[in-house]
C-alpha cells in the first residue's frame, strides 16, 4: 500500500465537502469530555483510595463506559456485510430523450455517489467469500436530493411477492434452534422454502453459479433488478433496466478456492476494494441501460414487471450512458458505511416505479428498517444520509434532531410563516408520479402473466459454458450435500428435471440418488401447503436460447487488462536479480501487483548481493489470496524446511487453474510439484517457463490476463 504521502489526492465533491461539516480531526488536540471537559487522566477510575473501590462520582469514567455500552446499533436485517466507497458518476451524453433526471442531462455534471456492496445472508462479521448474491447499491446525492440504485450482482429475484421476503431470508439465515450455518445456503430451511417455491428456480441458478463467489467487488456486474420507469419532460415513459458493467471484466473464484479464502482472509473483498482505492487504481463501472418504451409492454414472452424474468440482451441491447468511478475510501466505517441508509423509493423527477409487486413491498420496507436500526425518523440528517441540497418541510421533532426550524409554523397551509416552505410546481422540479391508468379489482392473486418459472433457468443454463455448467452441478452436489432431508433433495432434483435433464442426473448422481420420474408430482411431497395453489407453473422453452451476456467467461465485456492482479513472487536468497526485477517490472507496467514472498519477513539477498525487502512471509502468503504465482530464477534455489509450504502453494495455483510462471533453471523443483512439464500433446499455456532475461515476459501477461485456464480443471 502507498503511504498517506502518495496517496492519489482525489478532488473533492459537494458531498465530500458536506461531510467536512461533520469531521473532526483530533491531530494535535487535547482530550475533553462529550461536554467539552478537558481530561486530565483517562487512564486511572476516581477511587477512594489507590485500593478502594471506584466512586460514583466520577462522571468520566460513567460517560466513557456509558458509551462504550451503547455503541452497537442492530445490524442490518440483510445484507448486513458490506463495503462500500465515495465516488462520482458522470452521464456520457444527455439522456433528456428519455428522462428529465438532472444528474442524466449534462456530461460536464460529476454526482457524488456513495456505493455500498454486500453480501446477503451472514451477519456483520461473517465472510466475504460466502457463496451468496452481492449488493449493490448506488446512493446518488444529486441536485434534486438524492437517488439510490438498491441493486444486487445478479438481475434477478429468488421471489416475485414482496409478502414471501420475510420467509426467504427466515428460510436462508442460521436456523433459528441453533443459529448454524452462519452465511451459508447449504443448509435443510433454504431448500425446502426453494424447493417450494417454483418461481426461485431462476435466481437459483445465478446464485449456484460463479457469479455468487466473486474474484473481487471490483468485477462484478451490478443490475437495478427491478423494471424502473424513466419519464422525459413530455412525461413519455420508457420501461428500463439498469446495468451496471465493470471496467475490469466480470470475473470469479473456485468454490473450493473461496472457502480457503474464507480462513485465510474473511475480509477479502473488503481489503481489495479499500487497497485499490487506496492504491489510486480506482474502480470503475459503465451504468447500462436497456429502454423499452411505453406501447412495447406486452412485446415479450414474460412480464416486464416479474422480477424473476430478465429482459436478453439479444432482445433489448444495452446501451452505456455514463460511468462511475470510485475514488475515495471512508474516513470512518460507522459513520458513514453503517450508517448509510439507501432506499428504491429515493428517486428523483425523470425516474418512476412500475407495479412489479416485488419493488412495491421494498418501497415500505427500506425507511421502516432504518427506523428500527438508526433509530429515528431523523436518520435523515445523519451526514452520510443528507441530501447535497437543503432539505426544507415541516417534519419535525424525534429522536436525535439535529436541524433547527426556526420559527412558528410547521404546518401547510400557513399564513404566519408566509405559506413558506412552498410546493414545487412541476417546472421547478417537484416531483410528479406517472399518472399511469389504474382500473382493477382489488384481489389478492398473481398475475398468470408471472406463471412461466422455468424457462430463463433454462435459458442461464444454456448460455453458460461447459466449464460454468460444471461449477454449477458442482454447487448443487455442495449444497443438497448438507441438506440432511431427503425429500427436500427429491424435490429440487424435480425441479432441476425441468430447467435440464443432464444437469438433474449429474446432481442426482453427486447425491447418489434418482432423479424423480415425474418432477412435478413430487413437490408438495406430504406437504399439503402449496405456496400458491391458484396458480398453475406454466412450463415452456426459453424464447432466447442462448445469451452470452449471462455467461462469466463469453461476456464481452472482459477484456485483456492484468490491472491489479496480484502475483507472488517466491523467492530466497540467491534470487536472480534479473529475472526478479525485469518480471517484476514488465507486470507493474500493466498495472499488476507484485508481491515478494519469501520464507521470513525482512530481506532477502539476490545473487548480486542486493537486500529486496519481503512483503510477507510464506506464513501469512496462501496461494488462494493471489491470482498468479511466480518463482523467478535462482542458482542456489532450497526453501529448506518451508519446500512443503512451497510446492503446496504451487500445486493449490495449478490446481485452481491459475497462471504459474517459474525460471528455466528450477525445473528439477517443478517436478515436485502437480505441473507435467512433459506433456508436450496438452500444452497448458497457463505454465510460463520464463527466460533469465524474461524476453518472454508478454506471454506471462497474455496468460495472466486470461484469468485462469479452466481446461486444466479436470485434470487438477
Ligand atoms: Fe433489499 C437491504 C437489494 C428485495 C428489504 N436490499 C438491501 C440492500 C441491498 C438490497 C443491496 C443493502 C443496502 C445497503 O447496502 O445498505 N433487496 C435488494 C434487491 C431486491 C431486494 C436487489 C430485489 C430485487 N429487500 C427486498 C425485499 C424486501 C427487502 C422484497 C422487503 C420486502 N432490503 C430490505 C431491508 C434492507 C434491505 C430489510 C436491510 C437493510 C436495509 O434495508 O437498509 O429493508
Amino acid at each position: 500500500m502507498k503511504d498517506k504521502a502518495n496517496k492519489p489526492q482525489e478532488p473533492s465533491n459537494a458531498k465530500l465537502e458536506d461531510l467536512k461539516r461533520n469531521t473532526t480531526e483530533s491531530t494535535d488536540q487535547l482530550m475533553n469530555t462529550d461536554q467539552g471537559l478537558l481530561i486530565n487522566d483517562d487512564t486511572n477510575s476516581l477511587k477512594a483510595g489507590s485500593r478502594g473501590p471506584s466512586l460514583l462520582e466520577d462522571f468520566i469514567l460513567r460517560e466513557k463506559i456509558t458509551h462504550f455500552d451503547h455503541e452497537r446499533i442492530p445490524e442490518r436485517i440483510v445484507h448486513a456485510r458490506g463495503s462500500a466507497a465515495h465516488g462520482y458518476f458522470e452521464v456520457y451524453e444527455s439522456m433528456e430523450k428519455y428522462t428529465k433526471a438532472g444528474f442524466l442531462q449534462d456530461p460536464k455534471i460529476k454526482t457524488p455517489v456513495f456505493t455500498r456492496f454486500s453480501t446477503v445472508a451472514g451477519s456483520r462479521g461473517s465472510t466475504d467469500l460466502a457463496r451468496d448474491v452481492r449488493g449493490f447499491s448506488v446512493k446518488f446525492y444529486t441536485k434534486e436530493g438524492n437517488y439510490d440504485l438498491v441493486g444486487n450482482n445478479m438481475p434477478v429475484f429468488f421471489i416475485q411477492d414482496a409478502i414471501k421476503f420475510p420467509d426467504l431470508i427466515h428460510a436462508v439465515k442460521p436456523e433459528p434452534h441453533n443459529e448454524i450455518p452462519q452465511a451459508a445456503s447449504a443448509h435443510d430451511t433454504f431448500w425446502d422454502f426453494i424447493s417450494l417455491m417454483p418461481e426461485s428456480m431462476h435466481h437459483v441458478m445465478w446464485a449456484m453459479s460463479d457469479r455468487a463467489i466473486p474474484r473481487s467487488l471490483r468485477m462484478m456486474e451490478g443490475f437495478g433488478v427491478h423494471t424502473f420507469r424513466f419519464i422525459n419532460a413530455q412525461n413519455e415513459s420508457h420501461f428500463v433496466k439498469f446495468h451496471w458493467k465493470p471496467k475490469l471484466g466480470i470475473h470469479g473464484v473456485l468454490w473450493d478456492e473461496a472457502q480457503k479464502i474464507s480462513g485465510k482472509n474473511s475480509d477479502f473483498h473488503r481489503q481489495d476494494l479499500w487497497e485499490a482505492i487506496e492504491n489510486g487504481n480506482f474502480p470503475e463501472w459503465e451504468l447500462g441501460v436497456q429502454l423499452i418504451p411505453e406501447a412495447e409492454e406486452h412485446k415479450f414472452d414474460f412480464d416486464l414487471l416479474d422480477p424473476t424474468k430478465l429482459v436478453p440482451e439479444e432482445l433489448v441491447p444495452v446501451m452505456k450512458i455514463g460511468r462511475m468511478v470510485l475514488n475515495r475510501n471512508p474516513d470512518n466505517f460507522f459513520a458513514e458505511t453503517e450508517q448509510v441508509a439507501f432506499h428504491p423509493g429515493h428517486i428523483v423527477p425523470g425516474i418512476d416505479f412500475t407495479n412489479d409487486p416485488l419493488l412495491q413491498g421494498r418501497l415500505f420496507s427500506y425507511t421502516d428498517t432504518q427506523l428500527s436500526r438508526l433509530g429515528s425518523p431523523n436518520f435523515h440528517e445523519i451526514p452520510i444520509n443528507r441530501s447535497i441540497n437543503e432539505v426544507h418541510n415541516n417534519q419535525r421533532d424525534g429522536h436525535m434532531r439535529q436541524q433547527i426550524n426556526p420559527g412558528r409554523t410547521s404546518y401547510h397551509p400557513n399564513s404566519l410563516g408566509g405559506g413558506c416552505p412552498f410546493q414545487a410546481k412541476a417546472d421547478q422540479g417537484g416531483f410528479e408520479s406517472f399518472n399511469e391508468r389504474i382500473d382493477a379489482h382489488k384481489v389478492r392473486e398473481r398475475s398468470k402473466s408471472f406463471s412461466d418459472h422455468f424457462s430463463q433457468a433454462t435459458l442461464f443454463f444454456n448460455s453458460m459454458t461447459a466449464v460454468e455448467q460444471n461449477h454449477i452441478i458442482k454447487a448443487f452436489r455442495f449444497e443438497l450435500g448438507k441438506v440432511d432431508t431427503e425429500e427436500i433433495r427429491m424435490r429440487m432434483l424435480g425441479f432441476l428435471s425441468i430447467v435440464d435433464e443432464t444437469l438433474a442426473k449429474k446432481v442426482a448422481e453427486g447425491l447418489g440418488m434418482e432423479v424423480p420420474k415425474s418432477p412435478q408430482k413430487p413437490l408438495n411431497h406430504g406437504v399439503s401447503a402449496d405456496p400458491n395453489p391458484d396458480q398453475e407453473t406454466v412450463i415452456k422453452k426459453p424464447s432466447v436460447a442462448s445469451s452470452d451476456a449471462l455467461s462469466m467467461l463469453k461476456s464481452k465485456e472482459n477484456n485483456d487488462t492484468i490491472e491489479t492482479r496480484q502475483v507472488a513472487f517466491i523467492c530466497t536468497d540467491g534470487v536472480n536479480e534479473e529475472a526478479l526485477n525485469s518480471m517484476k517490472k514488465a507486470l507493474e507496467d500493466k498495472g499488476a501487483m507484485a508481491k515478494i514472498i519469501a520464507p521470513h519477513l525482512g530481506t532477502i539477498k539476490t545473487d548480486k548481493g542486493t537486500e529486496i525487502p519481503v512483503d510477507q512471509s510464506l506464513l501469512i502468503a496462501a496461494s488462494v489470496l493471489f491470482d498468479s504465482v511466480y518463482i523467478p530464477a535462482n542458482g542456489q534455489f532450497d526453501f529448506k524446511d518451508n519446500t512443503p509450504d512451497v510446492i503446496e502453494f504451487i500445486n493449490e495455483s495449478y490446481k485452481h487453474c491459475k497462471v504459474i510462471g517459474f525460471g528455466e533453471n528450477i525445473k528439477d523443483f517443478i517436478k515436485e510439484t502437480m505441473i507435467p512439464l512433459d506433456d508436450n500433446k496438452n500444452k497448458d499455456n497457463g505454465i510460463i517457463i520464463s527466460k533469465n532475461d524474461n524476453s518472454n515476459a508478454q506471454e506471462y501477461i497474455s496468460a495472466l490476463a486470461q484469468h485462469r485456464f479452466w481446461e486444466r480443471e479436470p485434470k487438477a
